[in-house]
């Protein structure tokens, strides 16, 4: 058997390995398969564990241990002697089963490792951008897959913004480049990869429970520039990213290379008279600059706000550091478009944010959604699809400013808020014209939200209980806000 530290490639004889693999959700389960692919011996050990992704594992020849039997140090995974555990993001490092792989002296990795390792599957050989972040890792990471597409690359987002990694390593083409997100999760667990560029947007208090301490997530993050070969972007408006970029070992040759929403310095991309701007990638960058976009062109996207200005400014740096030329940089935020009912801006009034994430249609999808803000009054309910709304509503009660509940099952949301947020105030809106619900709904989150807030329309359920579908029910929250706003105004 070939150890660890020789199973470099898809094409390294991976066959009759160990491997437990912790978790099956959508990381375990591409784990799961991938392993299964390459020949390995796979245990997968998984709490909770959807019965189709269950039987698809037996349809493969993959092990399995789930449910209350997957609790704690299973016998079974003792008894298996895994040569290496993979684990599910989500798991946190304190975990029985990771202290125990620990004890054993057995390699924790996460997905993103085994990728690395497995990146040569066909002859094209992607280099990887690394995007972290507490907040606008998303909008960035699909800009700059936007932006080397129009440069003419085959290049896919993937990781945090919800496709696994495996996915696009094992794509029958291969790409040139992959834009992974990576959260602060995979961070912590991951051992080491090249990318050619990596940019850490910003950092703010989030996910401590799981960390441990603010330190240890700062840590987590500020691995993200491990050994980058061409560029690692900091924000000059967050002193911490630059801080970590410096303690950061990068491969010789690295730049540090900034992003602003003010006028760029030297080695910065940024905004002078309304043009964006890279002061980092030309010879001449002390007395010049390269035109990247207007004003008008970004207003395209969305509504100006600095948010979005960071994250252009944030895309571009990456990808002129992918040698992607200027046109095709203007080009692609021209053409960019955030997805219907993803994250999508529908009105600022009054210092209150409205979003339309109805395409938040369970537990997984709305924990990015919520994330991604800092102060939410959140619009939840529908069709719950039998899934368990409470940790969900445990994880980010602390963020909630008060919650509208919808749909027809609201008692179990309800319940949830009940018993793990009681002091946030809830709304529920109980009408029988369903015309009506998203008109009451609107009205009763202006009443909780106050300047600063994003309202946020992020069910976690699907929509056919009282709308049509998601898109319905998206299109009628912004219509609903939008007559009130004008209402308000009028
Ligand atoms: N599990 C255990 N024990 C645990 C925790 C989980 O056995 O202590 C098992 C569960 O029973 C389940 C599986 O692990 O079988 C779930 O794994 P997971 O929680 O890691 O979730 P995945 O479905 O694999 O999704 C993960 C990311 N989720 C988390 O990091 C929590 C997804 O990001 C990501 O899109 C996906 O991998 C692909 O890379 C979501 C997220 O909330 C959107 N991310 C956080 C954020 O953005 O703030 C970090």
């Amino acid at each position: 058997m070939a150890s660890l530290s020789n199973l470099t490639s898809w094409h390294s004889d991976w066959k009759g390995l160990r491997v437990a693999v912790i978790g099956l959700g959508v990381t375990g389960f591409s784990v799961a398969d991938t392993l299964a692919e390459l020949g390995c011996n796979v245990l997968v050990v998984a709490e909770k564990a959807e019965a189709e992704l269950v039987d698809i594992l037996d349809v493969i020849g993959v092990s399995h241990v789930t449910g209350q039997a997957a609790s704690g140090v299973p016998a079974q995974l003792v008894e298996f002697a895994p040569e290496l555990v993979v684990t599910s993001p989500g798991v946190k490092p304190d975990a029985p089963l990771i202290v125990w792989a620990g004890d054993n002296n057995i390699e924790v990795w996460v997905d993103i490792d085994l990728a690395w390792r497995l990146r040569d599957k066909t002859s094209r050989v992607a280099e990887w951008v690394l995007i972290t972040g507490t907040n606008g890792k998303t909008t960035t990471t699909q800009l700059t897959t936007a932006m080397l597409q129009a440069g003419g690359h085959r290049a896919s987002s993937c990781g945090n913004i919800g496709t696994p990694i495996l996915d696009c390593i094992r794509d029958p083409e291969g790409f040139d480049f992959l834009v992974v997100e990576i959260s602060s999760f995979q961070l912590h667990y991951l051992r080491w990869v090249s990318p050619i560029a990596s940019a850490l947007l910003n950092i703010d208090h989030d996910h401590i429970d799981w960390h441990g301490s603010f330190e240890a997530y700062q840590t987590a993050k500020g691995k993200v520039y491990a050994n980058s070969k061409v560029a690692g972007v900091y924000n000059a408006g967050d002193a911490a990213t630059v801080r970590l970029l410096e303690d950061a070992e990068v491969i010789e040759g690295c730049r540090a290379i900034g992003f602003t929403v003010g006028v760029p310095r030297v080695s910065q991309v940024g905004y002078s008279d309304d043009i964006l701007c890279d002061r980092a990638f030309l010879e001449n960058r002390r007395d010049e600059a390269l035109e990247l976009a207007t004003l008008e062109d970004l207003g395209q996207i969305g509504v100006l706000t600095p948010h979005l200005l960071a994250n252009v400014a944030a895309a571009s740096a990456l990808a002129r550091a992918c040698d992607v030329e200027p046109i095709a940089i203007g080009q692609a935020i021209r053409d960019f478009r955030l997805d219907k009912h993803r994250i999508e801006l529908v009105a600022q009034s009054n210092g209150v944010t409205w979003i339309d994430d109805s395409k938040a249609t369970n537990p997984h999808a709305t924990a990015a959604s919520l994330s991604s803000f800092d102060s939410v009054v959140w619009m939840v309910g529908g069709l719950l699809k039998g899934v368990d709304i409470t940790p969900l509503v445990e994880r980010f009660a602390k963020k909630l400013r008060g919650a509208v509940v919808i749909g027809r099952e609201r008692e179990a949301v309800l319940a949830a808020l009940a018993a793990v947020a009681p002091e946030v105030p809830v709304i529920e809106i109980n009408v029988e014209d369903n015309t009506q619900v998203m008109p009451y709904a609107v009205e009763a989150a202006s009443n909780l939200a106050q300047p600063g807030d994003t309202v946020l329309l992020a069910p976690s359920s699907a929509s056919m209980d009282q709308f049509k579908d998601y898109a319905d029910r998206g299109t009628q929250f912004a219509n609903a806000v939008r007559n009130l706003i004008g209402n308000a105004n009028g």
